[in-house]
């Protein structure tokens, strides 16, 4: 039995931003309508640090956005380093309707959000402007494993039609390189929807995610036969793999995958301790705590 709609996303602040996306899904709307609106409350909140308006900086002290969506066709949009705008998920779906391009960066996606009636205003918050200014002091760029214990917020969404979407929205890695840009906009990486099998997505350290595709990976691994919940610990594992391999920094790096397939089966697996993921289906809405390859 098929188990719709469904919505799942990462992080505590998925709870509140489901239960807009769920609304949508039980009036009958389409997948990609609910996580372009449920990840938009995530994207308004100026208390979430790490998406959107209050996101942290770059060491330059600007807030650069990064954000994709896809829907049941395979339809993508995507923007990078985009500056200024409250929702640059809602600019990726204007990307992916309203121009034959399937990615925009930097000022050519703010041009383009501008040309489209988006409203240009400051995002850095006073707080974060704050935390920036003590960063500077000693300017070390330091990732800090499940900061705030929230993150990217990536949702993912079966319809009631059994069609699947998704979206993902990131001010990135706090205090990184002015031009930085890290999985969440890419497709494949950041988040990945095969309507035909599942759809996964992914938060943590986007440099890690991204080389190896981790959210294709996730994906592929169910279509494969794996579930949700074993293709997201293959693609941790190897992530893992690959950073001792290369003798990367395990100890502070985070990663976290969900998964959501065709029948509505779910799953999620982490690196370290700390990741959370919201589900909501009929009759639940509910915080999971992630399992952790490592302890
Ligand atoms: C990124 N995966 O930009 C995103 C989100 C993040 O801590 O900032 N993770 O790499």
């Amino acid at each position: 039995p098929v188990r719709k709609p469904v919505v799942i996303s990462t992080w505590d602040f998925g709870l509140q931003a489901n239960q807009v996306a769920f609304n949508l899904l039980q009036q009958g709307q389409r997948a990609v309508d609910a996580v372009q609106q449920g990840v938009m409350v995530t994207e308004a909140d100026p208390t979430e640090r790490s998406v959107g308006y209050g996101g942290r900086p770059d060491r330059d002290g600007k807030v650069t956005l990064d954000a994709c969506i896809m829907d049941e066709f395979a339809n993508i949009g995507a923007v990078a380093a985009l500056q200024q705008i409250k929702h640059p998920v809602a600019v990726a779906r204007a990307v992916m309707e309203q121009t034959p391009h399937v990615m925009l960066v930097g000022q050519g996606a703010l041009d383009f959000a501008l040309a489209q009636g988006f409203v240009a205003e400051n995002l850095l918050t006073a707080e974060s402007e704050q935390e920036w200014l003590q960063w500077l002091e000693d300017a070390n760029y330091r990732p800090i494993v499940n900061i705030e214990n929230h993150d990217t917020i990536g949702m993912l969404a079966l319809d009631s039609h059994g069609n699947l979407a998704g979206a993902c929205t990131t001010s990135g890695m706090a205090f990184k390189l002015h031009g930085r840009v890290g999985d969440s906009p890419i497709i494949g990486a950041g988040l990945y929807v095969d309507n035909e099998v599942g759809a996964a997505t992914a938060t943590g350290h986007g440099e890690e995610v991204i080389r190896v595709t981790g959210s294709f990976l996730v994906v592929e691994l169910m279509r494969q036969g794996y579930s949700p919940q074993q293709a997201c610990e293959q693609a941790v594992q190897r992530i893992y793999h690959k950073l001792q391999l290369r003798k990367g920094n395990i100890a502070d790096t985070q990663i976290g995958f969900i998964a959501l397939n065709k029948n509505g089966e779910y799953g999620s697996y982490c690196l370290q301790p700390g990741f959370n993921y919201a589900v909501q289906h009929q009759g639940e809405s509910k915080l999971y705590a992630a399992t952790a390859l490592l302890t």
